[in-house]
This record gives structure tokens, sequence and C-alpha cells, in this order.
């Protein structure tokens, strides 16, 4: 006997075909939705079509007359229970049914229970609310002006618009850097606000049992044991008395992190009526008022030195948060991980500065593949740097290559405190150039500006920290973030793996499997991963922040040692041998001085039931909590071309070279899928998607034909490279996260293409969405064009 061949039992690198897919594409998915309770009533929401306004009185007379309407709740009667407001998880509350104003368009001001959803939305028309209205604010500029009315005066202490103001850096250390630069690149810069928009709209089924006291809800949610702790510490229920289940989830990047008002009416409608109340958001009401991203302005300078060398960076960010700070972030940081910008740069000093303002807007900031807005943050990075590049006149790609960490720097300390693991930056960016024939198309670029066409080029590089914990540095509201694996062998070698993260759409049912494989020599097939349900899941953080492969990951990784270790002891049990003798091979222990004889991981499972040796606890199952030493670091470079059509501002797409290294890959197949989706996302940031406000405050993007998702028809072409694979060196099994790299990094490829493309005309930036129209007023009237477009009222 050999070990077995890795690939064919699907283990690490082997591009096993995602094991939910049979299931999902014959139409057996189990989404919250698909669940049917007996006796299950269902529940509507009533928003508000205003931005600002008191609310004067709300009349529900005439929706409880309605046949079929079991409940009327308004926030007063949520005032009775003390659950009117509830706490964000960035330490602010939020309304969860209006009481004294409506503070954004589509906030929650009353709900319904009935019969049927029909039933329930009749019954929210017929509630008649009288709003006395307040002038609205849609800006941080508008929010920071004298005179601005306080948009949380619910809020005691609260006399302005500003939440928080947020330092990190060295301010005098950047300020000598600067006085010593040969040159200063300025850049301003607005990332307008995006949102994920999943397939499945948020929703949730509360079922209270009065009999047995236990509240079971299923939901859409990415992280079910912090809502766990949030219903028992919000709705004082007793927590083991508290079931979540997350079921299929049709996406989440992102959106399905916060706790929203309608899991927590329908967990309240449920207790007071005793049946199971069943929520389903419409696209609108998703669109409109669930957990928005980015809206955030820059202020952005480079010291530079006339070689090319980065001397020192200086950040002020504004961020817009909309009437509630509702981020799920690490409590340390206001403004997340922005301060992770500029990581994959060697700078000596810098400083950051963030505030963050209340506007009348639903919650802003909060996610959309971001690891905490590091979106941001490289977006902001690599449109700085090409400015930089441009206005010292050095070539882009030679002026990333002096500035980058080099390999044998590592572990690199940032300047803003964190710690990169490794990486080959340098490297990354050489396959990117090679791949896209960069000197062929500087050529082919400068003959075409002969005849008048526009050819560009855009790097965009990204480095992103993913994997929180540790748990010294990370928590949410405290709780600490690490997270857990549990694997039970049964006697016959078959297994089941639980862990505290949740897929939605990733693939972990088929990669920890894989990492299980890798480790035991289990045959992936073998191995059924649940996740997703508190009541048998071990205690997890969830997924978000691409840190399900970083910390559950190897929390798979630990806890499969775990039981190897005891399957030693059984095999040398087995083998009658001591422990010391017996070596491991993948599937297999053998006797050191005679590799003949040896057992299979399976016959050690059947022992562990069956013949274990005098004085070992039977049973073949183990669990491992793993708080991370440090995050994982991956970096990608990529590289687009586009032709930009002066006539119309219209702008292709030519080319796309990815190259990412995000250490080991588990599941070849699996990463790409992941970074295809994210450079689709961030070609659609960049080209087409906006999600804007009028002077009213009126929401402008809510539905699919003012928010534009890409289609398979737009979608551009990509390249992608996988030859550079720097391991984590503290990762169990050397990989780093991947599930948000493309969407972080993407973004500033196409427009800096697109800048490049029209860099005689003295432009400095158009800020996304690059609409046609935005680049042809570049392109004719020769200024910049910033801000959200524009919108008039009646658009
Ligand atoms: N993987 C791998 N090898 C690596 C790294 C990852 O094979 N070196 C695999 C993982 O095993 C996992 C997938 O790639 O199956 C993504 O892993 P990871 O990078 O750890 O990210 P998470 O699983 O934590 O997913 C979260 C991330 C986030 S935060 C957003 S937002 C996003 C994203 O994933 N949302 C998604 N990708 C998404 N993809 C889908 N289909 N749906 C979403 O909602
Ligand atoms: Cu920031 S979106 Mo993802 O972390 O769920």
């Amino acid at each position: 006997m050999t070990a077995l061949d890795e690939i064919k039992i699907g283990g690490l690198g082997a591009s096993r075909k995602r094991v939910e897919d049979n299931r999902f594409i014959r139409g057996k998915g189990n989404y919250t939705d698909d669940i049917v309770l007996p006796g299950m009533l269902h529940m509507e929401i009533l928003r508000s079509p205003l931005a600002h306004a008191r609310i004067v009185s709300i009349d529900t007379s005439r929706a409880w007359q309605i046949p079929g309407v079991h409940l009327v709740l308004t926030g007063e009667m949520m005032a009775t229970r003390n659950l009117a407001w509830m706490p964000t998880l960035s330490y602010d509350t939020q309304a969860v049914l209006a009481t004294d104003k409506v503070r954004f368009q589509g906030q929650e001001v009353a709900c319904v229970i009935a019969d049927d959803p029909y039933i329930a939305k009749d019954a929210c028309e017929a509630i008649d609310v009288e709003y006395e209205p307040l002038p609205p604010i849609v800006n941080p500029e508008q929010a920071l002006a004298d005179g601005a009315p306080v948009i949380r005066d619910d809020k005691q202490g609260q006399d302005s618009n500003v939440i928080y103001n947020w330092e990190v850096g060295d301010a005098a250390g950047t300020e000598r850097a600067f006085a010593q630069a040969d040159k200063i690149s300025r850049l301003r810069l607005h990332y307008p606000r995006s949102h994920p928009s999943p397939i499945e709209c948020c929703g949730s089924i509360a079922d209270f049992n009065r009999a047995t006291s236990k509240l079971t809800v299923y939901m859409t949610t990415q992280a079910p044991h912090i809502i766990r702790a949030a219903v028992a510490l919000v709705a004082e229920l007793p927590e083991h008395m508290i079931r979540i289940v997350s079921p299929d989830i049709g996406g989440g990047f992102g959106n399905k992190v916060p706790v929203y008002p309608g899991y927590v009416c329908s967990i309240l409608a449920s207790i007071l009526l005793e049946v199971p109340v069943k929520w389903i958001e419409d696209k609108t009401g998703n669109l409109i008022s669930t957990g928005f991203a980015r809206d955030i302005y820059l202020d952005g300078e480079l010291a530079l030195r006339d070689d090319g060398k980065i001397l020192a960076v200086r950040m002020h960010v504004d961020s817009d948060h909309g009437a509630f700070f509702s981020d799920a972030q690490p409590s340390k940081f206001k403004i997340g991980l922005l301060h992770s910008a500029f990581a994959c740069y060697d700078i000596p000093v810098g400083h950051v500065t963030a505030r963050g303002t209340y506007t009348n807007k639903a919650p802003g900031g909060v996610a959309y593949r971001c690891s905490f807005r590091v979106t941001e943050a490289m977006f902001f990075q690599e449109r700085m740097v090409q400015a930089a590049a441009h206005d010292l006149g050095m070539d882009q790609a030679e002026f990333r290559r002096i500035n980058f960490v080099s390999d044998d720097q590592f572990p690199f300390r940032t300047p803003f405190g964190f710690l990169t693991d490794s990486g080959q930056y340098g490297k990354c960016l050489e396959v990117g150039l090679k791949a896209v024939g960069y000197e062929d198309f500087r050529r082919q670029q400068a003959e075409a500006k002969a005849k008048g066409r526009l050819l560009g080029l855009g790097i965009s590089t990204m480095t992103e920290p993913l994997g929180a914990g540790n748990s010294r540095e990370y928590d949410i509201l405290g709780i600490k973030m690490f997270d857990s694996a549990e694997l039970k062998v049964h006697m016959t070698g078959k297994a089941i793996l639980r862990t505290g993260a949740k897929t939605q759409g990733q693939g972990h049912e088929t990669t920890w499997a894989q990492i299980v494989a890798h480790e035991l020599g289990l045959p992936a097939e073998d191995v059924v991963v649940e996740e997703g349900d508190t009541d048998t899941a071990p205690f997890g953080m969830g997924t978000y922040a691409s840190r399900s492969t970083p910390v559950a990951g190897a929390a798979v990784a630990m806890v499969s040692r775990k039981i190897r270790a005891k399957a030693r002891k059984l095999a040398a049990h087995l083998l009658e041998v001591s422990e010391e003798d017996v070596e491991w091979e993948l599937g297999r222990f053998y006797v050191r001085s005679a590799p003949d004889r040896g057992v299979t991981i399976q016959e050690c499972a059947m022992a562990a039931y069956s013949n274990m040796p005098d004085g070992m606890e039977p049973g073949l199952e183990n669990t491992a909590y793993y708080d991370p030493p440090n995050l994982t670091w991956p970096f990608a470079v990529y590289i687009v071309t586009v032709e930009v059509d002066p006539e119309t501002g219209v702008w292709d797409v030519l080319n796309m070279v990815a190259v990412d290294d995000c250490g080991v890959r588990i599941n070849p197949m699996i990463v790409e899928g992941q970074i295809m989706g994210g450079l689709t996302e961030a070609y659609a940031m960049a080209n087409m998607q906006f999600i804007t406000f009028d002077a009213e405050g009126n929401c402008v993007g809510s539905n699919y034909m003012d928010y534009l998702l890409p289609t398979a028809w737009e979608t551009p072409g990509y390249e992608l490279h996988s030859e550079v694979v720097t391991p984590s060196p503290h990762h169990p099994i050397g990989a780093k996260g991947v599930g948000e790299c493309a969407a972080v990094g993407g973004p500033a490829a196409f427009v800096n293409a697109v800048m490049d493309a029209i860099a005689d005309t003295g432009v400095r930036n158009i800020d996304m969405p690059l609409l046609p129209d935005r680049v042809w007023e570049a392109i004719t009237k020769r200024h910049d064009v910033s801000g959200a477009p524009p919108v008039r009222s009646d658009d």
C-alpha cells in the first residue's frame, strides 16, 4: 500500500465540482422563502415615503379592520416592550419602527401580520401616517453645514451630525515628510454608494413555541451565532432557548451581516401571536433600506521624491453613514480597516483622519465585498498611485515596482500598524505585465493616438487584511473574533463536519471537506459539511470579510489534526507497536520498520467504536477553536486595457488580466469563480452602478432598471493567472482568503484604464460610475467630473 493520490480523493488542490450545486441546479435548494410552517402568517413592512419628517400621528384603525389581519405593529407598541430601538454592530442605536421621526426614505414605520402577504401589503396601505416634513440632508457637506438640523436628536448630547472623528498614524512625522517632498500629488475622490444586491432579499421566519419556550428563527444571516446573541440581549430571551438557522442563502455579499428591523418585528410578532411569522423583503425594500456600502469622500496626498520614492501618505475621509451607524466592523476601528491602504508599498510614515456623519439616507458604509472598507482603501490607494506616477511623469508599472514592499521584508509593519504576513508583489506585477503585453500595448496606444483613437491601460494592485481575529485586536461588540470546527468521524469512516462559518454561495460544503481529505485521507465525498444552525454548529463569528478560510478553514485543519492524533493511538493499538513507531502517510498509518504493516484511517475509525485500547475514551470526535495569530494578506494585480470612444464617452474593455496570489488554493476552480464574480462586481461599480439620492432624499436606484446588474452581455472576459503562490506562513495549510479580492482591487483598474486613455486632456479624475456622459463631459470640457451623478427630482 502507498499513500493515496490527494487529487483523486478530492484533497487540497483538487478542482472538485461543488457538491451544493447538486441541489441548486435541480431547484432543490432550501432558501428561507421555501420554508413553510403550519399555521404560518405573513408580515409586510410599511416604509416612510419621506427622508426626514416628524411623525405627527399613526392611525392603524383601518388596517385592523381588514379581514385576515392579525396584528399591526407600530413603534409605540414596540416601545412598550423596549424594542422600538435596537443596538447596531457599531455601538449606535437604530430605530426598529419609527417613533419620533423618520430619518431616511424607506425607513420602517409599521408592520402588518396577516393570513397572506397580499392582505398584509394592502393593510399597510390602510395605515394613515401624518408627517411633518423636515429639511433632508443627503451628503456630509450638508450635514456639517452651520445650522443643519440634527438628524439624531433622539440621542442625548448629540448636537451635530458628526458621528466620530478618528485618526491613526503619525501626524507630526507625516508633516515633516511632506515638508521634505520634491512633489506633492493630491487627489479628491468619491466612492459612490453601492448595494450588494444579492438575488435573494433578506427575510426571516420566527417560530415561538409557548409550550417549550423555544424560539426558532430561520433567516438570511451570514452570522447566525451573532444573531442568537443579539436576540438574547435585545429581546431578553434565554440564549439556550433561541435557535437561529441560516438555510441556503442566495448570495450575501455583506448585505446579510447586519441586524434588520424586519427580523426583530417578525420575532416579536411570533411571540405575541404564538404562531410562525414569515417576513420576506421585496426587491425595492431591499434596495432602498438594507445595508448600503461605501459613500465616502477622500482627500488624499502623497509626498514624493523626484526619483519616484513615496515618502509619506496623508488621507482624510468623510464617510456618509446615513441615519444610523450600522457598520459591522471590529470595534477598535471606526472606519473599518480603511487604514490597510498602502500596505503593499514601503512608505515610512502616514496619517489618516476619518470623520463619520449622519445623513437622511439608509445606513451606508455597511458592507459589500469589502473586509471592513478595504474596498475603499484599495480604490483610493491605486487611484492615488496612478495620479502620483502621472504627476512625476513616471511609468505606472515602474512607479509601483520601486515602491513595493520587497519579498525579504516580511513580516512587514505598515505605517498604520498592520503586520503583513507574506507576498511576492513584484513577481505578480511582472506576470501581469507580461500577460497583457505591456510594452506592446504602449506602442499600439501611441500608434492609435496618432489616428485619434483613445486606448488606455490601467493597473491596480490590492492587498487585503483577511481573517479577523486575532482576538487580541478584533472583536464585534466585545465578542472576540475567532472561529471553530467540529468533526465527527463515524465508525464506517464517514464524517460530518460543522463550522461556525456560514456559506452563502462560496462553496464551503465542497472546500471544507477537501481540507479534511488533505489532513486525514478520508475521501472528500465521505465528509458532509453543515453550517448555519446554532443548535448544532459550534460557536463562530460567521462568514464575511473573507474570514472563513483564514479562520474557520484553519479550524477545520486543526480539528482534523486532533482526530489524526487520536487515530494514531488507535493505529498503534491495532498494529501492536508503540505510538512512536507509527508513521503517517495520506490515509494510512504504518509501522516505521515494516511499511507494509499498516491500517487505514477508516480502520482506526472502526476501532474507536469497537476495539479501543484500555482506558481510551471511545469515539472519534472533536472540536477546535482557532484564534489566528495574524490576518492573512493575499495580493493581486489587475490590469485592464480599454478603448474609449471620444465621440460618445463609451468605453470597451479590450483585455483584463488578473494575477491573484491567495496562498495555497484549496479548490482552484472555486477560487477562479470567486475572482470572476468579484471582477464582474468591480466592473459594474466602475461602469454602470450607482445609488444616488435627489435633493429631497429620494433614493434613485430602487429597482433593476436604475440599479444595473451586469449580465453576460456586458461582462468582459478575464484572463486569470495562478502561478504566484505565497503560502501564509501562519495558516495551518498556507491558505489566504480570496472571496473579496477581485471586487476590492478591480474597480481602480477599470477607472485607471479610462483615465490613462484620456490622460492628454489633463483630466485627473472622473468619479465612478464612469457612465458615457460623464466620460464624454470630461473629454469635451476638459475638467474633472466629481461626485455622484446629478439627479433631478423629476428623473
Ligand atoms: N478558497 C480556496 N482557497 C483559498 C481561499 C479560498 O479554495 N486559498 C475557497 C474557500 O474554501 C471558499 C471560497 O474560496 O469556498 C471563499 O473563501 P474565503 O476567501 O475564505 O471567503 P469566505 O468563504 O469567508 O466568503 C466570504 C466572501 C465575502 S466576505 C463576500 S462579501 C462574498 C464572497 O465571499 N460573498 C459571496 N464571495 C461570494 N460568493 C458567492 N457566491 N456569494 C456571496 O454572497
Ligand atoms: Cu464586507 S461584505 Mo463580505 O464581508 O460579507
